[in-house]
């Protein structure tokens, strides 16, 4: 297109409020504690938060179960705070993106609430419901994400409802138009509070056909989105990104090629997944391989090349810390998290920091089941002790992939409980806390910050970067994560060792050429027969 949306030379950066700042010292943070941080923000260079859930919530699954979409949880503050942020954020050129959590709500909202008390409320048919539970094995027999069936009875409404995640999050009924029509007025409601758009949680299971045992991508789907694009953004210039697990090369431009007026972009976690063993999934990784790694990002860079766009990530509040998983968080920390943040963010797309990447936070390493708070670790872990699985064995999936490894609290200070609050943290700081912290490393011109900082404006300044075309170099190569952009007559070469050893690159004749380090701003030449790169060395030469 001829003008750019403002989300394609934007960097986004996820918040999950428990875990960044607390201003009250209750232990949890705040959106108070956030406003306080919005200087260091916008020194990053950031054009948006994407904000995880700060709505009223029981906090079962830490506020992806909503009890009221327009209240604010007071453990975060209130909608004043909400309404101030949105101010300061925008005062500083940063847009706030909200979560949408609209395939379920928490048990506690006042829809659940009346459509269990009686079959003749309206809001009965809000959600899903059958009088028996299903037969074994039939389409409609489903296992639940955090465990159990995904059918759970309610002895108030004498009858089960349908749950994709915990009990304590029924679905929501997208069949029933009445209830699209209320989401699409909360939506409206926040968006003319002034908010730069939304994180839409597992969109693509919001056109579900139970039924026939269908949940991701059913048939509604892609009506529904185009409904709720009409409803809601007619006139507005908003960011709009799904959470689609399900997404496939083929299925990815029909949520995001603008001429369908669906989602400006799409997470896919096709990274994540191919990495799961086939049986135990997440909980039983797998090693990373890179010529298999690079074959995704390739796939995925052709997918979106023309129609839609990507939003690039290596981690968020779900996944591992990108350093533990794709990095060292050894030796190599500060050098493969500053490889590994070169490699995204010179990709087409729209990248998204989560909290603490941009300092190389690592894994919790948790080593008992009391130290985890999240919902889906300590239901799946009751399971898997059931299933006659040694806890060491799942204690080990959980210390890779537990999502409190992304959840333990922004390490600020190397002070007490690493500056994030001065009461108890509602779960434990990383005691590595007094080697990792912003402070520290935003004063380092050769630390993980700068580097994040550097990559930022560099997008902002060169149109390569945000649209020239992808081509993976030597995509077999085991060491070296390598990709060339181009734009008219210029021509951008990153080059990345991603590991701990020294590696060589044959250099064909494609690969000579004279440039600019964008990292380091000094001349190079790639000349020779073969060029040599330390552990993690990366480079990015913009052709001379
Ligand atoms: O996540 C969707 C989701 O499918 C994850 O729960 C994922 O399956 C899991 O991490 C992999 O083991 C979204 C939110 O990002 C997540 O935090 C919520 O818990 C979930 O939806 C329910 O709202």
């Amino acid at each position: 297109p001829a003008v750019e949306p403002w989300w394609q030379s934007a960097t986004g950066y996820q918040i999950y409020p428990a875990s960044f700042a607390d201003s009250n010292g209750d232990g949890v943070g705040d959106i108070a504690g956030i406003i306080g941080k919005l200087d260091y923000l916008q020194d990053l260079g950031i054009g948006f938060i994407w904000l995880s859930p700060v709505y009223a919530s029981p906090m079962v699954d830490n506020g992806y179960d909503i009890s009221d979409y327009q209240a604010i949880n007071p453990r975060f503050g209130a909608l004043k705070e909400m309404d101030r942020l949105i101010a300061e954020a925008r005062a500083r050129g940063i847009g706030i993106v909200m979560d949408l959590v609209v395939n379920h709500t928490s048990d506690q909202h006042a829809w659940f609430q009346q459509a269990r008390r009686s079959k003749t409320s309206p809001y009965r048919n809000y959600y899903l419901w059958r009088d028996n539970p299903p037969a074994k094995g039939a389409p409609d027999d489903m296992t639940a994400s955090f465990g159990g069936s995904t059918w759970s009875y309610d002895a108030q409404a004498g009858a089960y409802y349908f749950h994709m995640f915990a009990a304590q999050q029924p679905d929501l009924n997208w069949a029933n138009p009445a209830m699209r029509a209320d989401i699409y007025k909360m939506m409206n409601w926040w968006l003319d509070r002034g908010i730069a758009g939304f994180r839409m949680d597992v969109i693509d299971l919001i056109g579900k056909d139970i039924a026939h045992g269908i949940t991701a991508n059913g048939p509604n789907e892609h009506p529904y989105l185009q409904e709720m694009t009409a409803a809601t953004q007619a006139g507005r210039d908003c960011l709009t990104v799904g959470e689609v697990w399900s997404a496939t090369p083929d299925n990815a431009p029909l949520y995001s090629d603008p001429a369908r007026h669906e989602l400006s972009m799409i997470f896919q976690f096709e990274a994540v997944t191919r990495f799961w063993d086939d049986q135990q999934g997440k909980w039983k990784p797998k090693p990373i391989d890179l010529p298999v790694l690079k074959s995704i990002f390739g796939k995925w860079q052709a997918a979106l090349a023309t129609r839609g766009w990507s939003a690039l990530f290596w981690g968020n509040h779900d996944l591992p810390r990108a350093v533990s998983r794709y990095g060292d968080d050894g030796a190599g920390r500060v050098a493969s998290a500053k490889m590994l943040a070169t490699v995204l963010h010179l990709m087409k797309g729209t990248p998204y920091i989560y909290q603490g990447e941009e300092i190389g936070m690592t894994n919790a390493g948790f080593t008992s089941i009391d130290q985890y708070r999240d919902v889906e670790t300590i239901n799946l872990h009751a399971i898997a002790l059931q299933a006659g699985i040694k806890d060491a064995d799942f204690m080990a999936g959980a210390r890779a992939n537990s999502r409190d490894n992304a959840r333990t609290p922004m390490q600020w200070t190397d002070g007490p409980n690493a500056g994030f609050s001065r009461g108890r943290p509602w779960i434990a700081v990383n005691p590595n806390k007094a080697t990792i912290n912003a402070a520290a490393d935003s004063a380092d011109p050769n630390g993980v910050y700068q580097r994040y900082r550097l990559l930022i404006a560099l997008r902002k300044a060169l149109p390569i970067i945000r649209q020239g075309s992808f081509r993976l170099i030597q995509p077999n190569h085991k060491q070296i994560f390598a990709y060339e952009r181009r734009l008219g007559e210029d021509r951008l070469l990153v080059i990345a060792n991603f590991t701990g050893t020294p590696a060589t690159l044959p250099l064909t004749p494609n690969e000579i050429m004279v440039g600019r380090d964008l990292l380091s701003g000094a001349d190079r030449t790639l000349s020779g027969t073969t060029l040599l790169l330390q552990p993690y060395e990366t480079m990015a030469l913009l052709r001379a």
